[in-house]
């Protein structure tokens, strides 16, 4: 069970010592060791809260550090820097903290950062894999070879000429990359095979569009109306205490303080709501639109019954196909919904009691939920996108919007029905504060028009097949946009360019994607670590860290932008991304200024003095800063002097620029306010201008796609890998060879795949498998057990947790630790989400990683060690 990663371990003593060598900066960085005590805000010399163990008074100059993940938040943190030696860190005191004015405080992650960019396992030059030559690949080694280093032009020379072998043997279309720069690059090249996908948005990123619904912060109502307005919050599946960084949890605590109540619907009860004391609804998995399909009945039962429940003025004048009276011109009028819900044609009322069999929920507890959020209430209907990340969900996100129609929870004061997520979670908007464009010249031209659903990528280089869509990228898509092709392709991916992203570890599927990393003829990884994306390549190209770029302007929350600037010359031989792409350019007979036709200094210039802020009437941007000549000299950009709010200086020191909010300020904001007063003069997106709760557009797009089918109406459809799944004969109520459901919740101790490889962040969160309690009992597994997880695709160990907060039947394993095959490619000892996901397009193309099936057992082998004595993956000396 010794993985090539403990083979390769290193004393870490005798690797820190080799480090401390080699970088001035990580000495002092390595030096100053301790626990993530404390978190007292203002930050001297000796605060326990600078993460160090001695009290050492020390001075120097506190610079505004990026961090810059994709982690839900956006905060300020900065370092302290003694000749270019990041001593210390802290986060935001530029002002007192307050519910109206909150502090940009960092999370333990944040305040982890130079435990990250001065790692011991960075990579520190340019690495080939010893087995690997441009004549004999020796594929099948990947992921267990050794690694040496070679020079920069050596490597760059490696790539180059594999990439002109591709093209010239097998066409543009056989090469497979990802990340913006070099996207820029091979586009330039003639063009590349791309991926595309549904992401973070799950079924929201196709439905919410053409329905007319809102996939991100413009479907809730900004965080002063909440707390002053709302009086129940019904959240499903949202979890912002860690998945929304910074304040939003707090924004939601002061709604509670003012008397709001929670109820909560998830299969976990997470630490958001025992925050907000919310009631627990546990339900299963992927089984939202059951449930709200029977809450749409208990609605309409409830106010046949003279309850009240439904505001029909809204509901008739603001949507369509709800009921036969209201269906679209052309359209078979027993199509609604209403006739669906009550089973008019289909024989099959969809009782609460009928959605309590499916979801778990008791019919009872979803004829209360009816009463309780009816019309006369001010209700926040939220979600998270995790229940959309499912497999055919793509009526999830209409029958949520209906529920909201329905109960007219629409654009008035403390009603809202939206996306309660990521950065925008507890406070939606549009954003107050904003950058300028960076001036880099777009490339329109795309020459090669081959994109991979992410779930068929792996599957697609095995097979030689993939659908083509006619989609890239993350795809959100317009009302009016074009019917999917669905076409059947042949493809021959020769060489996978990762530029960027962590496509092994975060794409359906893993074990195919380690078969298909073998098979290639080339792989190159741009890299700050041995992640899994470089651990399956030939040729690693060190990358900077932004604390080691010229600057920026990073967003979150939509009250604020940080502004970051160079904590440390770039580390060993690591460039920056752009830097790589240009010396690539150059290696293929290109002009490197037609890949960036300005440099990332200016680039950082334009995007400052293009900042705008929204002025106190609330619409007026204006803009941000001000620059001076001399500002301008010592930048060393192309520029004009420009008048603002706040002076470059002060906001270099600052680092941040935030709207000071209070109560009834002009600020605020009600999603859909103007459609719900008039609908006619600010109609939504959809084709109809209303919210499209029957969409023969929606069914189009998506019945012609090739994958699985749907209604133009939301109704119940059985989750591929979902909760029938786990059923061998699901009539007789018998379970199968896989009889759990498991999901993934993103995880504190990681932004995705970020900052697994942190000893600190490892020693603070374990990462094990959450069980329900009984079910482990059940399989004799007490807490700390090493378990075997088992799934159609593959397998993982992990220790287990015990708890009552998951419900039976129901397994959660955080998402994104980087993957530990042992020896035998047999288990996985790290944990790996997507080891236990399948790649399985269905309906729009959805990767649906919150609906996967799984056994587990008790293991017989040796336990696993805890990740904090996990070695780190260091192959430069
Ligand atoms: N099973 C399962 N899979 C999932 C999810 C799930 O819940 N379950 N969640 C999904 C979601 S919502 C998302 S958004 C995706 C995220 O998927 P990814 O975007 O692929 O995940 P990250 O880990 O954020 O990847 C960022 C990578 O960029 C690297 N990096 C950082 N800075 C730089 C830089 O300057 N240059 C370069 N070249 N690299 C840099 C980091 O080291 C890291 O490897 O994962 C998805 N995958
Ligand atoms: N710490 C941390 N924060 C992050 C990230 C990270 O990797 N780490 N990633 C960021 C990114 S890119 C994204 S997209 C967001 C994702 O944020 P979310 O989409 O909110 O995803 P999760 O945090 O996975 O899940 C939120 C809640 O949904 C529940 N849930 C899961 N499946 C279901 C379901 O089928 N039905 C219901 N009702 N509930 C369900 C989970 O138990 C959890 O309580 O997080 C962002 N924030
Ligand atoms: S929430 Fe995100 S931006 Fe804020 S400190 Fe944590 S990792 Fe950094
Ligand atoms: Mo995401």
């Amino acid at each position: 069970m010794t993985s090539y990663l403990e083979r390769i371990r290193q004393s870490s003593d005798i690797t820190r010592r080799g480090f401390i060598k080699a970088s001035a900066a990580a000495t002092a960085a390595l030096a100053v060791s301790g626990s993530l005590a404390g978190c007292a805000n203002k930050v001297e010399p000796a605060d326990a809260n600078a993460g160090g163990t001695e009290a050492v008074a020390v001075d120097g100059e506190w610079v505004t550090a990026a961090c810059w993940h994709n982690c839900g938040g956006r905060c300020l943190n900065k370092v302290l820097v003694k000749d270019g030696v990041a001593l210390r860190q802290k986060t935001d005191d530029t002002h007192e903290d307050s519910p109206d004015y909150p502090q940009q405080r960092a999370c333990l992650r944040g305040r982890s950062q130079r435990k990250q960019v001065f790692s011991a396992d960075r990579i520190k030059y340019p690495m080939k894999r010893k087995g690997w030559s441009p004549d004999n690949p020796q594929g099948e080694l990947r992921g267990k070879d050794e690694w040496e280093r070679i020079e920069w032009d050596e490597a760059l020379s490696y790539v180059a000429d594999e990439l002109k072998k591709a093209k010239e043997q097998y066409g543009n279309r056989s090469i497979l990359a990802a990340g913006s720069e070099i996207g820029r690059l091979l586009t330039l090249f003639g063009g590349y095979t791309a991926s595309w996908g549904t992401g973070s948005y799950g079924s929201f990123a196709l439905t919410a569009g053409i329905i007319g619904a809102e996939v991100w912060s413009g479907g809730i109502n900004d965080r002063i109306d909440m707390r002053e307005n709302t009086e129940l919050f019904v959240m499903i599946g949202s979890n912002p205490a860690w998945s929304s960084g910074g304040s939003p949890a707090f924004h939601m605590l002061q709604a509670k303080e003012n008397g709001a109540r929670f109820v909560a619907i998830d299969p976990y009860y997470n630490d958001t709501y025992e925050l907000l004391g919310a009631e627990w609804l546990p339900i299963r998995p992927g089984q939202d639109t059951a449930f709200l399909i029977g809450l749409a009945y208990a609605l309409i039962d409830g106010d046949a019954q003279g309850g009240n429940l439904i505001d029909w003025d809204f509901l008739n004048t603001h949507a369509i196909g709800f009921d036969a009276e209201h269906m679209p011109e052309g359209s078979d009028p027993r199509g609604n919904f209403r006739d669906y819900v009550l089973g008019t044609y289909d024989g099959l009322p969809k009782t609460p009691e009928w959605a309590a069999e499916l979801c778990g929920i008791s019919g009872e507890r979803i004829r209360q939920l009816a009463e309780e959020i009816a019309p006369s209430r001010a209700v926040a209907l939220m979600c998270g996108w995790a229940p959309a990340r499912t497999h055919n969900s793509d009526g999830f996100p209409q029958v949520f919007s209906t529920i909201g129609a329905m109960t007219g929870h629409m654009g008035k004061p403390g009603h809202m029905t939206g996306v309660n997520c990521h950065s925008a979670a507890g406070n939606g908007g549009p954003s107050l504060v904003n950058p300028g464009p960076s001036g880099v010249a777009a490339i329109k031209e795309v020459p090669v028009d081959d994109s991979i659903n992410k779930t068929e990528i792996w599957k697609a280089i095995m097979t030689g097949r993939y659908t083509w869509n006619g989609r890239s990228g993350t795809v959100t898509m317009p009302a009016d946009a074009e019917k999917a092709p669905g076409e059947v392709r042949d493809i021959d991916i020769h060489v996978i360019y990762h530029g960027g992203g962590a496509a092994l570890q975060t794409t359906d599927a893993m074990s195919e994607g380690i078969a298909a990393h073998r098979k290639v003829d080339f792989a190159v990884s741009h890299a700050q670590f041995l992640t899994t994306n470089a651990l399956y390549s030939d040729i690693i190209l060190p990358v900077t860290t932004l604390w080691e770029r010229p600057g920026g302007l990073l967003t979150g929350n939509r009250e604020m932008l940080i502004m970051y600037t160079q904590v440390t010359e770039p580390l060993f031989e690591s460039q920056s991304d752009q830097w790589i792409a240009r010396e690539l350019a150059k290696k293929l007979g290109m002009e490197e200024s037609a890949v960036y036709d300005i440099d990332e200094n200016q680039q950082f210039f334009n995007t400052v003095a293009g900042a705008t802020y929204v002025e106190d009437d609330g619409v007026t941007a204006s803009p941000l800063v001000t620059i001076t000549e001399e500002d301008i000299e010592e930048w060393g950009a192309v520029g004009t002097p420009q008048e603002g709010v706040i002076s470059f200086k002060d906001f270099k020191e600052k680092g941040v620029y935030q709207i000071e909010r209070k109560a009834g300020d002009n600020y605020g904001f009600v999603a859909y306010s103007g459609f719900a007063k008039d609908p006619e003069s600010n109609p939504l997106p959809s084709l109809s201008g209303k919210l499209e709760i029957y969409s023969a557009r929606l069914a189009e797009i998506v019945n012609g796609m090739g994958y699985s089918t749907i209604e133009p109406v939301p109704t119940y459809i059985p989750q591929a890998c979902g909760y029938e799944a786990t059923f061998g004969d699901y009539a007789a109520g018998e379970k199968g060879d896989y009889p759990f459901q498991i999901f993934n919740i993103h995880y504190l101790r990681r932004s995705h795949t970020v900052f697994d490889n942190i000893p600190w962040l490892r020693e603070a969160w374990a990462n094990p498998v959450y069980l329900n309690a009984q079910d482990a009992e059940e399989r004799n597994i007490a807490a700390g057990d090493t378990v075997r997880i088992t799934s159609p695709y593959g397998s993982v160990l992990r220790k287990a947790t015990l708890t009552n907060r998951v419900i039976p039947g129901v397994v959660m394993l955080p998402h994104g630790a980087w993957v530990d095959m042992d020896d035998d490619d047999e288990n996985d000892t790290a944990g790996a989400d997507n080891v236990i996901c399948g790649g399985c397009p269905t309906g729009q193309g959805v990767s649906g990683w919150n609906t996967a099936i799984c056994n587990f057992e008790k293991y017989d082998g040796e336990a696993i060690v805890d990740d904090a004595a996990r070695p780190q993956r260091i192959i430069c000396e």
